[in-house]
């Protein structure tokens, strides 16, 4: 037996069973009395929470490190999921449900007199991202460490995370979001594993003894990325994966050398400039940004991650790559991160002397790529005088792989040069553009889109050169959302519910919950599933009193848009229904009017007039109707400030109608949909994104349908003329009046024209004023409906019955199936114990 074998034998063992038995009241007051510094006379739920974070963040870690070991010793592949968002909420109460220790923890905190919902109220939102696409991502690293499959999240740890939003008159403000400032217990730096990221300087080439040219990228300014691992727990299953979030710093010599020749303020203003990289999340949605800032937070996160993953790899393997793609994969998270396809080209050729073809191959099967939108505004493109300044040797890369690229289309379409033109990764004109989007494209295996219709939309129509030529890289992976965090945690009633039905299986196999489907007529389960319904919907009574003072009545009606505020979304197709049944109140039309309480919540970037403009519009009516004395017993309306995460977990519960109202074609996939599906909202909405498949699971009859159809798109557009329209409803033409009467703007007049412009314009791509009657008649169906209880009960179990194939589980499998292709980690308990 050599001496280490002897040495690690002496060590006490700490093995993932030592804590997992250990008394987490014992662990517990230990962190608070002596981590924390507290006792009981300065305790406060903000220290119990952190003392309870930490308690099972020791679990977390434990159980991290045997996953990590398991890895270590079994060569097998991995991959890693870059975005430069991970909306992640709030982690306590997601860490307890995925361990199953509630009942422990219960108990513990009653040595405090306290409960665990105080104290996970105590806990800011990790709002590190803006919507939809941070959330999936969030989903996904659920899911995959819940399918036990070796997924490591790659982000940026920002500083001030997405804004918070407050109301002042109707309008939005944004306040910064400084969520580390009371600290992250979840965390743990590494900062012995910090790599080193380049920007700026100038490509010098010289010549080896061998007379082979050598490009390398002097004279640089870099900047230090420390990563800050946050664990990710599978659901009761041992695994815990992990999130990285690089933290960017100066590098020391960076001060030192400038500390040296005595300019000490130079230094430090140079530390903030490299620092600056990763304080703030950009909070726009679908839209492109277009600061050089922000293209530094991309290569940031792409450079730090590979040469991360790059390091282990020399350190395990050496220099040869040959292997490479058997064990790596890079999921990038839309084109935010796809400047990676040229830094892994840069790490190969130039710190590894790859040869172009070898690292091309490498590359070229390691990266793939998810669409996010068809929205030509978030299609980034970056100036490539920009990128010849910050990222002069990236920018060779780029031309060369165009280069090469554009041979393979000329041999495809010879003589065509239109054709090379348009797909060119080099957009021509005074200002010539790197499009982001294909540099992704060109350097992927694999391309998908998040919804059926999404994914066809983009091989026939904006990626469809690309798809006649590579037809088998372009696949669908329809988006979905975890169960645990949006229906088990969120909605702990219902989720009882189910079980005493049909067993607990479902939170794991979510296709399970299809048993639901035999009972949808049993009236003891309408009974039980009403009374669920209404104590949530209470509880949103409650939220939205304290935080808008408005007062909901839970025997209403509820229905709900929350999500990004984007013309696309149609939040003013929605107001101007509200508008439309205030107006019938008023002329006392009320046969057969079911009472309903409408709720709005969302941010809008903060550079987007017309999204802001909609935010007063809303405010404005909300408040003409709720002082309203004759419509109070019919209508309420409310906009709840701040939409986030949390929010949106006491909100899904208690939805009765889900608004999902988008533009045709425009809406890439949509989860909230999902999330209200599965809690038993019944939908209202067009056959936009994955509405179309919620729809076809459910059954039309069971979800209001409205609106244009896709293939009929071209046709209404080219003799749109909504005048004409608004003109010939008598319903329309009512609401326009009182919207152009400044009835909702007594002292501001104009205040909303650009909207009613927007409306009244032949060229308006919402298409507001086509689709508003069939809108209102859905509306019709969906509050006839609501009067008859028991058939509104039927249809919502049914609807959260057919959900199954929502569950963010389903697309993981099917992301591992058709791209991934990584093996479950399965380790046996005992060896993760003996290794720790
Ligand atoms: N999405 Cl490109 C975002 O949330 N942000 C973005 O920057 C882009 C897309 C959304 C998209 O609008 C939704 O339809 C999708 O459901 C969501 O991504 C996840 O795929």
């Amino acid at each position: 037996m050599n001496k280490k074998t002897n040495l690690a034998k002496k060590k006490t063992p700490i093995s993932a069973s030592v804590i997992e038995n250990s008394d987490l009241s014992e662990d517990l007051y230990r962190h608070f009395y002596y981590t924390l510094g507290r006792d009981q006379v300065n305790k406060s739920q903000r220290y119990l929470y952190q003392a309870l974070a930490l308690t099972i963040r020791d679990r977390l870690v434990a159980k991290c490190r045997a996953t990590n070991q398991h890895r270590e010793t079994t060569p097998h592949k991995q991959v890693a999921y870059l975005s430069l968002e991970f909306l992640m909420g709030r982690a306590l109460n997601n860490a307890i449900l995925n361990l199953d220790l509630a009942p422990q923890v219960t108990q513990a905190l009653t040595h405090y007199g306290s409960e665990l919902e105080q104290v996970a109220a105590a806990e800011h939102d990790a709002g590190l991202g803006n919507g939809g696409l941070g959330r999936l991502a969030a989903c996904f690293l659920d899911s995959c460490a819940t399918l036990k499959l070796p997924v490591v999240g790659y982000g940026l740890r920002y500083e001030y995370g997405m804004f918070n939003q407050s109301l002042e008159q109707g309008r939005q403000i944004e306040q910064p979001d400084h969520w580390l400032h009371e600290g992250h217990p979840w965390e743990i730096a590494a900062p012995e594993q910090s790599q080193r990221v380049k920007f700026f300087g100038h490509v010098e080439v010289y010549k080896d003894k061998n007379g082979r040219e050598h490009r390398v990228w002097v004279n640089t300014q870099d900047v230090l990325a420390v990563p800050y691992d946050v664990p990710i727990p599978g659901y009761r299953n041992d695994v815990v994966n992990r999130l990285r979030l690089w933290k960017s710093e100066a590098t020391e010599e960076f001060d030192l050398s400038e500390f040296n020749a005595g300019s000490y303020p130079e230094a430090v203003a140079k530390k903030n400039q490299a620092e600056q990289i990763t304080m703030v999340l950009y909070p726009n949605d679908a839209s492109e940004n277009g600061k050089e800032l922000r293209l530094r937070q991309q290569y940031f996160l792409s450079s730090a991650t590979l040469q991360d993953i790059i390091a282990k790899w020399v350190k395990q393997y050496g220099e040869d790559f040959h292997n490479f793609p058997k064990f790596h994969v890079f999921q990038l998270n839309d084109t935010h991160p796809s400047i990676a396809v040229a830094e892994l080209m840069r790490i190969l050729l130039d710190d590894y002397q790859l040869d172009w073809d070898k690292a091309w191959q490498i590359t070229s099967s390691t990266m793939a790529y998810t669409n996010h939108t068809l929205l030509p505004e978030a299609l980034e493109k970056w100036p490539v005088r920009l990128f010849e300044r910050l990222l002069p040797r990236l920018l060779e890369i780029i031309y060369e792989i165009n280069a090469r690229f554009l041979q393979q289309v000329a041999t495809c379409w010879p003589g065509d040069t239109q054709k090379q033109r348009d797909m060119s990764l080099i957009e021509e004109g005074p200002e010539p553009k790197v499009r982001m989007a294909y540099l992704a494209i060109v350097g992927s295996y694999s391309v998908n889109g998040v919804a059926a219709l999404h994914t066809e939309l983009l091989t026939n129509g904006l990626f469809k050169d690309f798809y006649a030529l590579w037809p088998e890289r372009f696949n669908n992976k329809t988006n979905g959302v975890t169960p645990r965090r949006w229906l088990s945690h969120c909605n702990p009633k219902l989720a009882n519910l189910i079980n005493q039905q049909i067993g607990d299986e479902w939170v794991s196999d979510f296709s399970k919950v299809n048993a639901l489907r035999a009972k949808f007529d049993n009236k003891s389960l309408h009974k039980q599933w009403q009374q669920v319904k209404l104590d949530n919907k209470q509880a949103l009574v409650d939220l939205v009193k304290r935080e808008t003072g408005v007062e909901f009545d839970a025997t209403m009606l509820f229905d709900v848009q929350v999500k990004r505020i984007h013309e696309y979304k149609r939040q003013l197709l929605n107001i101007l229904h509200v508008i439309h049944l205030y107006e019938r109140i008023r002329e006392g039309e009320l046969e057969g009017f079911t009472p309903r309480c409408v709720l709005f919540g969302g941010k809008a970037a903060p550079g987007y007039f017309m999204a802001k403009l909609t935010i007063r519009l809303i405010n404005h009516v909300a408040d003409a109707i709720n002082n309203d004395p004759v419509a109070k017993p019919y209508l309420r309306v409310a906009f709840l400030p701040n939409y986030n995460v949390t929010a949106m977990e006491t909100i899904c519960p208690a939805t009765d109608l889900s608004e999902q109202i988008s533009t045709t074609g425009k809406e890439a996939s949509g989860t909230g949909n999902m999330k209200f599906m599965m809690n038993g909202a019944l939908t209202i909405g067009t056959l936009d994104g994955a509405n179309i498949e919620i729809s076809e699971a459910v059954g039309l009859d069971n979800f209001f349908l409205f609106g244009a159809k896709a293939e009929q798109l071209t046709q209404i557009r080219e003799h749109y003329n909504p005048n004409e329209i608004i003109a010939n409803s008598p319903n329309l033409s009512r609401v326009m009046g009182l919207l152009e009467s400044g009835h909702f703007n007594l002292f501001d007049p104009d205040l909303f024209q650009p909207l009613i412009n927007s409306i009244r314009d032949n060229h308006d791509q919402w298409l507001t004023a086509y689709d508003f009657d069939s809108y209102v008649k859905a509306q019709e169906d969906a509050a006839a409906l609501y009067q008859d209880q028991s058939a509104w009960t039927q249809k919502s179990i049914l609807n959260t019955a057919a959900s199954g194939m929502f569950s963010s589980d389903r697309t993981i499998s099917q992301y591992n199936n058709d791209i991934w292709q990584v093996q479950a980690i399965e380790f046996n308990k005992a060896q993760g114990e003996r290794n720790a």
